[in-house]
């Protein structure tokens, strides 16, 4: 049973990397198939012949970047998750376990979020191109599922967070943003300044824990519905400035900047079914995810 793992120098293709001890599994990156070649990818999937794929390779970026690129951010996905499902079907893999984020749901939706709701309505328009692609993604599985017979598992974390941030990258998400933000400013002596009035609200999820969902999935339980994967605490982007001030030791002052996009003022998203596959998981404390998730930015390869 050969499992594909794609996008692992990503933020959760890291975290899986670190806590599989299966020799079953092949991560791949970009740097060994470009998926938006298709016939690398057919190469790829013909090398490895998995009967999973764990598809994990997508193009992301925080709401500054979306909001600025949104064919890139359509069209670079789209190819990726056509080649994937197109060589998937070449090499007869048995299952795809791929991925959306609660950015995707409906910019008016009723909270909490459920999976169910995803298409009832347009994403909120900082994320056109990547909340189509992500919705597309789902239409490519349930048609290769029905006429194909290859079965499809969808996960959709809400904001996803970890150590193995691509810290290099301009306009990421929040939290990488903030913590080089802050960083920078303690040497210079500067403030710093964050996007927005500090109202909005995410959840934050550690990537070590949707890993070990994954894992658990890909091992034992093939999903019949897409699966909202979230800790169900939100917090304000003013109390984790706060709380990033704090644990970064930083004394400057900070300038809210409401002329930067805050896209969706929040998305709580529901736990109900969560909680019904994994009754007893442990979500990593936010406090303790980003210590992590610092000392991943401290010592970045
Ligand atoms: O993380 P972020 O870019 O993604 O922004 P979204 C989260 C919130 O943090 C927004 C605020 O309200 C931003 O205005 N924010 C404050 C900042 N300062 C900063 C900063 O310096 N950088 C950034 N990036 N934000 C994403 C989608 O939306 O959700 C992605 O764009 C992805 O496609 C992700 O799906 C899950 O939560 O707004």
């Amino acid at each position: 049973l050969k499992i594909l793992v794609t996008g692992a120098q990503g933020l959760l293709g890291s975290a899986m990397k670190e806590i599989v001890q299966e020799n079953d599994y092949h991560f791949t990156d970009r740097r060994e198939c470009d998926l938006e070649n298709l016939e690398n990818t057919i190469e790829l999937f013909e090398k490895v012949q998995p009967s999973i794929i764990i598809h994990l390779a997508a193009k992301v970026g925080g709401v500054q970047a979306n909001s600025n690129f949104p064919a890139d951010y359509f069209e670079r996905n789209m190819t990726m998750n056509l080649n994937v499902f197109k060589a998937a079907k070449i090499v007869k893999a048995n299952r795809i376990i791929a991925f959306a984020s609660t950015c995707v749901f409906p910019d008016s939706a009723k909270y909490p979020l459920i999976a169910h709701s995803m298409q009832d309505g347009p994403p909120h328009a900082s994320n056109y191109g990547y909340a189509y692609a992500k919705r597309m993604l789902a239409v490519l599985g349930e048609s290769y599922r029905k006429q194909h017979k290859i079965d499809f598992n969808l996960l959709i974390p809400a904001n996803m967070y970890g150590p193995d941030e691509n810290w290099r990258t301009e306009n990421g998400h929040v939290i990488p943003d903030l913590i080089k933000k802050i960083s920078k400013a303690k040497q210079s002596g500067q403030n710093i300044e964050v996007w927005g009035s500090g109202r909005a609200k995410r959840e934050f999820v550690f990537s070590k824990d949707v890993a070990r969902v994954t894992l658990e999935i890909a091992r034992n339980s093939n999903l019949e519905t897409p699966l909202i994967i979230t800790n169900g605490q939100e917090i304000s982007i003013r109390e984790l400035v706060e709380i990033l001030i704090e644990l970064m030791n930083f004394d400057g002052e900070v300038i809210w900047n409401t002329s930067k996009p805050e896209g969706q003022l929040r998305k709580p998203s529901s736990q109900e079914d969560f909680k019904r596959l994994f009754p007893n998981f442990e979500f990593t404390p936010f406090r303790e995810g980003l210590l992590k998730t610092l000392s991943g930015f401290i010592n970045q390869k």
